[in-house]
């Protein structure tokens, strides 16, 4: 009924107030309507969070500090699922998160690819000002470290009681770099520290808590490691009780490579008529659903889903490859890729479920990111989130306590050495490839693609975002690529495969 309400309150503002006075939008409905909200409409908008507050505060009585579950999917376009519209492939247990909690439209990652985005989502700062701003490759395993004395969401967590674990792909810091998981607030670690080692689902090690665990391969015994992953984190939830805890999943499905051996079977999609990158593909984004299933069905046999806040995303926007992407409509449409700092590199799936908390089956089309997360873990721990984040809490918006005020969100990475950023403020959207390049704006409003640069009408919002970008931008230095990360990475690989027996033993 709210719902109804103010789609005819706002729309009943939207044709008093004249279309030029534009930003910040203050909340959801005015960023899909378009507004600047006057000294009445303010007003109004301050009633209807109150009432709205009422309503559906009502469902919730005051929560224990809950268990804190966050999916990440790796690479998982934002049109894959059903619930946000995907037409081919079957993700049945994501969509009932979905019908059970609050949905996101409007969600953010922290940046267009994995290592810069699980930063903004560990520390609560977005590209600005994080420490990791890129996937800065490290000879011989891992990725840039986290700063030394940087905080983590797990620290925080730590500190509050919580006991704390990461299941998955790491990406902030190789071996003996003082920033694996163990060193970041993790009490327990079992996957992968480096992304490019985390690419092979047939691996003959991993790590748990700074150990190697060694995985014996051979061309009839192949052991897939998102199999040993997904067993560590149904262990994690079964065997913590004593304490409210926060589990991280850093799944790596359904990033590539997209070949048969990298899942166990094809066999349910020998019926269509897709190729084998389109198979392997659909097998990982349901084989994805499924463990998100057995998530929740050991949450329902602990009796913890009213304990447990589960939140479900994915790291960055969908791939690029025409052939996976519109086959399963992965992006949406939206306007480019992983990698890029337009919506389709950005928009991610972001679901929350918190039972007997959030209203089920609502959906916020308030814009949010990544680095909203820290705080989020931190109000719902009961405890201050650090000083110098850039995120706010998520609490009182999937309570439904408050209307969320306005505020401009900001990436930037480099393309080599040139600097490129990007800004989400309202309804606007702007991009600007380089210092000296011209601002791309972009109105999501009546134009969710990006197809029509209109810069040109509005100087008095590019002057604005000029300034967002100049204020958010805080300069670092660059770690320079080292060469050998990607001998070492081929010749990695050609070694597993013959240890498998994809390529014979006696090829160079
Ligand atoms: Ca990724």
């Amino acid at each position: 009924m709210f719902a109804w309400f103010s789609r005819i309150l706002f729309r009943g503002l939207d044709e008093l107030i004249p279309k030029r006075r534009l930003p910040p939008q203050t909340n959801s409905q005015a960023t899909r309507i378009g507004f600047r909200p006057s000294a009445t409409a303010t007003c109004i908008l301050a009633c209807f969070a109150l009432f709205g507050c009422a309503a559906l505060a009502a469902i919730g009585q005051p929560a224990e500090r809950p268990n804190i579950l966050l999916i990440m999917a790796d690479d998982l376009g934002i049109g894959d699922l059903g619930c946000y519209g995907g037409q081919v492939l079957r993700t049945p247990n994501i969509d009932r998160l979905a019908s059970e909690g609050m949905r996101f439209t409007q969600a953010y990652s922290g940046a267009s690819v994995c290592a810069p985005s699980r930063c903004a989502l560990m520390t609560g700062r977005h590209m600005g000002h994080a420490s990791v701003r890129g996937n800065w490759e490290v000879f011989p395993e891992g990725q840039a470290p986290l700063n030394q004395d940087e905080m983590t969401v797990a620290t925080l967590l730590r500190q509050a009681g919580y006991t704390t674990g990461i299941c998955g792909k790491w990406g902030l810091g190789g071996p003996g770099s003082g920033s694996e998981p163990n060193d970041k607030g993790f009490d327990f670690f079992f996957g992968y520290l480096c992304q490019r080692h985390a690419h092979r689902f047939l691996t003959d090690y991993l790590y748990r808590n700074g150990q190697k665990f060694e995985i014996l391969q051979s061309p009839d015994r192949r052991v897939n490691a998102h199999a040993l992953i997904a067993e560590e984190t149904l262990r994690f939830i079964r065997e913590n009780r004593d304490r409210p805890w926060f589990l991280f999943c850093a799944w790596t499905l359904p990033h590539g490579p997209y070949r048969a051996d990298q899942v166990p079977d094809l066999s349910a999609y020998t019926h269509t008529d897709w190729n084998e990158a389109q198979k392997v593909y659909a097998a990982m984004v349901e084989w994805l659903d499924r463990d998100v299933g057995r998530l929740v069905r050991a949450l329902e046999e602990l009796d913890w889903e009213q304990k447990t806040l589960v939140i479900f995303s994915s790291d960055n926007g969908g791939v690029a490859s025409p052939q996976l992407s519109n086959q399963f409509s992965s992006r949406l449409g939206l306007r480019g890729a992983k990698g890029e700092l337009s919506e389709g590199g950005l928009r991610v799936p972001l679901i929350i479920r918190w039972s007997g908390q959030i209203t089920p089956g609502t959906t916020c089309d308030y814009p949010v990111a990544f680095w909203d997360f820290l705080p989020t873990a931190a109000e719902l721990a009961g405890v201050p989130p650090p000083q110098g984040i850039d995120g706010i809490s998520l609490v009182p918006i999937v309570q439904g306590r408050t209307t969320p005020g306005s505020r401009a969100l900001y990436w930037e990475q480099y393309r080599g050495k040139r600097l490129e950023q990007a800004v989400r403020w309202g309804r606007w959207k702007a991009f600007r490839a380089g210092p000296g390049a011209s601002i791309e704006l972009f109105d999501l409003l009546h134009d969710p693609t990006e197809s029509a640069n209109v810069a040109a009408q509005y100087p008095e919002i590019v002057a604005e975002i000029a300034a967002i970008m100049e204020k958010n931008h805080q300069p670092m230095e660059l770690p320079p690529a080292d060469p050998r990360v990607w001998e070492k990475y081929r010749e990695d690989n050609r070694r597993l495969d013959q240890k498998l027996g994809l390529i014979p033993a006696d090829k160079p």
